[in-house]
Protein backbone atom coordinates (compact mmCIF):
# COMPACT_ATOMS: atom_id res chain seq x y z
CA UNK A 1 0.00 0.00 0.00
CA UNK A 2 1.14 3.01 -0.90
CA UNK A 3 1.92 5.19 2.21
CA UNK A 4 3.70 8.52 3.70
CA UNK A 5 6.67 9.23 6.49
CA UNK A 6 7.50 11.69 8.31
CA UNK A 7 11.46 11.39 7.89
CA UNK A 8 13.84 14.52 9.47
CA UNK A 9 17.63 15.27 9.04
CA UNK A 10 18.40 16.40 12.62
CA UNK A 11 20.78 18.92 13.95
CA UNK A 12 23.72 16.78 13.97
CA UNK A 13 22.75 15.30 10.33
CA UNK A 14 22.67 19.15 8.50
CA UNK A 15 25.82 20.24 10.70
CA UNK A 16 28.02 17.67 9.59
CA UNK A 17 26.92 18.60 5.85
CA UNK A 18 24.92 14.96 5.61
CA UNK A 19 21.82 15.80 3.98
CA UNK A 20 22.80 15.12 0.39
CA UNK A 21 24.15 11.89 1.40
CA UNK A 22 21.00 10.97 3.86
CA UNK A 23 18.98 12.55 0.51
CA UNK A 24 20.63 10.25 -1.43
CA UNK A 25 20.08 7.29 0.02
CA UNK A 26 16.16 8.05 0.41
CA UNK A 27 15.90 8.53 -3.55
CA UNK A 28 18.05 5.35 -4.11
CA UNK A 29 16.00 3.42 -2.40
CA UNK A 30 12.94 5.00 -4.56
CA UNK A 31 11.16 7.06 -2.12
CA UNK A 32 9.50 10.08 -3.68
CA UNK A 33 9.93 13.50 -1.98
CA UNK A 34 6.65 15.02 -1.52
CA UNK A 35 8.29 17.42 0.91
CA UNK A 36 11.51 18.97 1.96
CA UNK A 37 12.30 21.73 3.99
CA UNK A 38 14.92 23.49 6.00
CA UNK A 39 13.05 24.19 9.73
CA UNK A 40 13.90 25.82 13.09
CA UNK A 41 12.13 23.22 15.33
CA UNK A 42 10.26 25.09 18.13
CA UNK A 43 9.89 24.22 21.83
CA UNK A 44 6.16 23.74 20.83
CA UNK A 45 6.45 21.58 18.05
CA UNK A 46 8.96 18.92 19.69
CA UNK A 47 6.72 18.76 23.14
CA UNK A 48 4.33 17.61 20.34
CA UNK A 49 6.69 15.65 18.49
CA UNK A 50 8.30 13.63 21.23
CA UNK A 51 4.50 13.19 23.21
CA UNK A 52 5.44 9.83 23.68
CA UNK A 53 8.59 10.82 25.25
CA UNK A 54 7.72 13.30 28.12
CA UNK A 55 8.90 12.27 31.30
CA UNK A 56 11.72 10.18 30.71
CA UNK A 57 15.12 10.97 31.53
CA UNK A 58 16.35 11.97 27.88
CA UNK A 59 13.20 14.12 26.59
CA UNK A 60 15.29 17.34 28.10
CA UNK A 61 18.06 16.14 26.44
CA UNK A 62 16.71 15.30 23.46
CA UNK A 63 14.48 18.42 23.06
CA UNK A 64 17.62 20.77 23.54
CA UNK A 65 19.55 18.94 21.01
CA UNK A 66 16.83 19.09 18.35
CA UNK A 67 16.62 22.96 18.92
CA UNK A 68 20.27 23.52 18.63
CA UNK A 69 20.36 23.81 14.73
CA UNK A 70 18.21 23.50 11.55
CA UNK A 71 16.67 20.36 10.63
CA UNK A 72 15.53 18.63 7.34
CA UNK A 73 11.81 17.99 7.48
CA UNK A 74 10.67 15.53 4.28
CA UNK A 75 7.45 13.65 3.56
CA UNK A 76 8.18 10.86 2.00
CA UNK A 77 5.77 8.41 -0.02
CA UNK A 78 6.16 4.95 -1.36
CA UNK A 79 4.86 1.62 -0.74
CA UNK A 80 5.49 0.67 2.53
CA UNK A 81 7.61 3.34 2.92
CA UNK A 82 7.35 3.91 6.95
CA UNK A 83 8.99 0.10 8.04
CA UNK A 84 11.49 1.16 5.05
CA UNK A 85 12.78 4.17 5.96
CA UNK A 86 12.94 2.70 9.39
CA UNK A 87 14.70 0.47 7.80
CA UNK A 88 17.05 2.56 5.58
CA UNK A 89 17.68 4.61 9.29
CA UNK A 90 18.96 1.64 11.07
CA UNK A 91 18.69 0.90 14.90
CA UNK A 92 18.29 3.96 17.52
CA UNK A 93 21.55 3.53 18.91
CA UNK A 94 24.35 4.51 16.00
CA UNK A 95 27.08 2.37 17.69
CA UNK A 96 24.95 -0.70 17.32
CA UNK A 97 23.04 0.03 13.91
CA UNK A 98 23.65 -2.40 11.28
CA UNK A 99 26.18 -1.28 9.01
CA UNK A 100 24.57 -0.49 5.38
CA UNK A 101 21.95 1.55 7.68
CA UNK A 102 22.12 5.65 7.91
CA UNK A 103 22.76 5.45 11.77
CA UNK A 104 25.40 2.69 11.41
CA UNK A 105 27.13 3.79 8.41
CA UNK A 106 27.19 7.74 9.17
CA UNK A 107 26.45 7.97 13.25
CA UNK A 108 28.27 6.82 16.15
CA UNK A 109 28.18 7.65 20.19
CA UNK A 110 29.81 11.44 20.30
CA UNK A 111 29.82 10.88 24.10
CA UNK A 112 26.48 12.76 24.53
CA UNK A 113 24.60 9.95 24.85
CA UNK A 114 22.80 8.16 22.02
CA UNK A 115 20.11 11.19 21.20
CA UNK A 116 22.95 12.08 17.91
CA UNK A 117 21.32 9.67 15.59
CA UNK A 118 20.99 11.87 11.92
CA UNK A 119 17.38 11.19 11.18
CA UNK A 120 14.09 10.20 12.87
CA UNK A 121 11.44 8.22 10.78
CA UNK A 122 7.67 7.59 12.13
CA UNK A 123 6.96 4.10 13.19
CA UNK A 124 3.40 3.59 12.08
CA UNK A 125 0.71 4.81 10.48
CA UNK A 126 -1.11 6.81 13.18
CA UNK A 127 2.28 8.10 13.84
CA UNK A 128 3.11 9.15 10.66
CA UNK A 129 -0.16 10.85 9.75
CA UNK A 130 0.84 12.88 13.28
CA UNK A 131 3.89 13.72 12.71
CA UNK A 132 3.44 15.15 9.04
CA UNK A 133 -0.09 17.02 10.48
CA UNK A 134 2.82 18.79 13.08
CA UNK A 135 5.50 19.60 10.73
CA UNK A 136 3.25 20.18 7.54
CA UNK A 137 0.03 21.54 8.84
CA UNK A 138 -0.84 22.44 5.12
CA UNK A 139 0.10 18.97 3.53
P1 LIG B 1 13.73 6.11 17.27
O1 LIG B 1 14.28 7.48 16.92
O2 LIG B 1 14.65 5.02 16.78
O3 LIG B 1 12.30 5.92 16.87
P2 LIG B 1 12.77 6.44 19.99
O4 LIG B 1 11.48 6.91 19.39
O5 LIG B 1 12.72 5.36 21.01
O6 LIG B 1 13.81 6.02 18.86
O7 LIG B 1 13.49 7.68 20.70
C1 LIG B 1 13.44 8.96 20.12
C2 LIG B 1 14.82 9.57 20.20
O8 LIG B 1 15.17 9.78 21.56
C3 LIG B 1 15.93 8.68 19.64
O9 LIG B 1 16.09 8.85 18.26
C4 LIG B 1 17.12 9.12 20.42
C5 LIG B 1 16.55 9.50 21.77
N1 LIG B 1 16.65 8.40 22.73
C6 LIG B 1 15.93 7.27 22.77
N2 LIG B 1 16.29 6.48 23.78
C7 LIG B 1 17.28 7.14 24.42
C8 LIG B 1 18.10 6.88 25.56
N3 LIG B 1 17.94 5.76 26.26
N4 LIG B 1 19.02 7.81 25.92
C9 LIG B 1 19.19 8.95 25.22
N5 LIG B 1 18.45 9.26 24.14
C10 LIG B 1 17.51 8.38 23.74
MG1 LIG C 1 10.59 6.93 17.56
Amino acid sequence: MTERTLALIKPDGVRRGLTGEIVRRIEAKGYTLVRLELREATPELLAEHYEEHQGKPFYEPLVEFMLSGPVVAMVLEGERCIEGFRSLAGATDPTAAAPGTIRGDLGRDWGLKVQQNLVHGSDAPETAEREIGIWFPTS
